[in-house]
């Protein structure tokens, strides 16, 4: 697949115009000059400012070039999304639905493509990228069919001759902000609800997946969709994107969607708060998962080694706290050790089947080794894990030249307690934290503990602690018998207390947060007639019984 599918997706990109640049990559794919889409029109930075997105399971592999956006780009874009806004929201919801629905088609036909090309860009399995390329495709074909829905409703009125209605109105113009882990399925999950209650986009795509960004927009805008709907601008730290949330404070904005860190998702919603407008924030995690005894324990460790190590923990919902019962404690252990110790890592473009890639790029790597170093600082024992992979220091499953990559250890700690700093905080990577729970309610107590609160999960084969977990955990997602991972296109994503701000994305319930409700009333009567006061009152008439009697 490594050879063919990603030149596909070049070929495809290259029809409207994309150049080879000069290049020395080792896999003969070729390094493209990249462009922001404004207005349908592909353009460079205002001053010629570039920058380079590169392969982390082979470093020296340069897929492009791609502009650094300037405050004054973020505004052209912006202008031509405010500019599409009106006649995009006048276009029938059915229209807009059947323009989505073309989109999940193309999406289909070029999925190896697509797949080869997000597990080149962040280092993703082939298997990963398939599933978020997927998961892009559900989001398309759910929306298609909402597009003849976006039902209001018709209410009756307290006067006569009168009519009341609600409708969906878009919001116009939104900011979206979304990070590279899910690159082709969280945009999606942002913008084609956007897209179909009549909004527009400007979108700031992430750092480290640039190509994959142009390559879906350009899919957009083959499947029909007018220029100016959806407009991308690349960019990198806190540059365009922070442009654009600048753009909240002049009112040149009407709606951010970011996923991300909870602390940039706390700066953007202080913005848009003083700003009333309105913010979907998806932000970290620190995932719970209990192990009970009478869980089926082959099935949970399984559950619990995919949450901590697949997407290298790179996922918002993976496994943070692994909570085992004390009484299975030591088996579970074993079986979970046996499997940490045999996983296999490299580039899954080149060494299909392995669990893990690389880091989705070294700013990824840099974090992460801070963070381990802050869990053995705040004293939880490390019982596996040694840094970044070389070829002198890797473990067994290593496969491939660990030196061409940026690749990490799976990272095992032990011994973890509640008054820990490493219970508490998000670790991007594959590292997980263990933590003895003496019984139920305690293995519920520290489910609860920390500060986070997206996804969580129970192994158990008992249904009344099944039950307990469902109804006393305080999370936006849990899986029973299941891993943290594993949300579906049409099931509300997002979390409580630091995971969010108790928006949601996916399924019916994203609707709300691309849309706000308006009100009509029809007065047909042809006179004034003032709600509350000019209603009919009706007397209650004094029965002529004794209730008492009958009983
Ligand atoms: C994310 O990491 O931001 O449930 C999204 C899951 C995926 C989506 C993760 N379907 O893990």
């Amino acid at each position: 697949m490594n050879g063919t599918a990603p030149e596909q997706v070049m070929t495809h990109v290259l029809e409207v115009g994309l150049e080879h640049l000069e290049n020395d990559n080792p896999n003969g794919l070729p390094k493209v000059k990249g462009y922001n889409i404004i207005n349908g029109q592909l353009t460079e930075s205002s001053d010629g400012g570039t920058f380079e997105s590169t392969n982390p399971a082979w470093q020296t592999d340069c897929l492009g070039e791609f502009p650094l956006s300037t405050k004054s780009d973020v505004h052209d874009a912006l202008a031509a999304a405010g500019a599409a806004f009106p006649g995009w929201a006048a276009t029938p919801a059915p229209t807009r639905g059947q323009i989505i629905g073309n989109m999940g088609r193309l999406l289909m036909e070029h999925k190896d493509a697509i797949t080869a090309l997000e597990t080149r860009e962040i280092g993703k399995t082939l298997k990963e990228s398939a599933g978020s390329v997927q998961e892009a495709i559900d989001t398309c074909l759910f929306f298609q069919s909402e597009g003849r829905r976006l039902y209001g409703q018709t209410v009756n009125s307290e006067l006569p001759d009168k009519e009341l209605f609600t409708y969906r109105r878009p919001l116009g113009v939104c900011g979206i902000i979304n990070a590279c882990n899910f690159p082709a399925a969280v945009p999606f999950w942002k913008m084609i609800p956007a897209i179909m209650c009549g909004n527009t986009c400007v979108w700031k795509s992430p750092q480290d997946a640039p190509l994959l960004s142009f390559a879906l927009a350009r899919i957009m805008h083959e499947a029909g969709l007018p220029d100016g709907v959806i407009n991308l601008i690349h960019g990198k730290g806190s540059g365009a994107g922070q442009h654009l949330v600048d753009a909240v404070d002049e009112g040149l904005v009407n709606k951010i969607s970011f996923t991300g860190s909870t602390a940039v998702g706390k700066m953007i919603g202080e913005v848009c708060g003083r700003n009333l407008v309105s913010a979907s924030l998806e932000l970290g995690g620190k995932n719970p998962l209990v192990v009970m005894p009478s869980a089926n324990l082959e099935n949970a460790v399984e559950g619990a080694y995919w949450s901590a190590f697949g997407t290298a923990g790179q996922r918002c919902t993976s496994l943070g706290n692994l909570i085992i019962h004390k009484d299975i404690y030591d088996s579970f252990m074993e079986m979970f050790m046996a499997k940490v110790e045999s996983t296999t890592i490299g580039d899954s473009a080149r060494n299909p089947g392995v669990l893990y890639g690389p880091m989705l790029s070294e700013k990824y790597a840099k974090d992460f080794l801070r963070d381990v170093e802050m869990c053995e600082n705040s004293g939880a024992r490390r019982v596996f894990g040694k840094g970044r992979i070389t070829n002198e220091n890797k473990p067994i499953g290593f496969q491939g030249d660990a030196s061409e990559g940026v690749y990490m250890w799976p990272y095992v700690f032990v011994d973890v307690t509640e008054d820990m700093k490493c219970f508490h905080e998000e670790i991007f990577g594959p590292a997980v934290t263990i933590v003895k729970a003496d019984d139920f309610e305690h293995g519920l107590h520290l489910a609860n503990a920390s500060p986070y609160g997206l996804s969580s999960a129970i192994y158990t084969n008992d249904r009344l602690e099944a039950y307990r977990y469902k109804t006393g955990i305080k999370a936006g997602m849990t899986g029973i018998n299941n891993s943290t991972t594993g949300a579906e296109a049409h099931l509300p994503f997002g979390g409580v207390k630091g995971s969010g701000n108790g928006t949601r994305e996916s399924g019916i319930w994203v609707i709300e947060a691309y849309s706000y409700w308006h009100a009509v009333n029809d007065e047909l009567s042809g006179k004034l007639q003032l709600a509350q006061m000019d209603v009919e009152e009706i007397e209650i008439e004094e029965a002529d019984v004794d209730y008492s009697s009958l009983a």
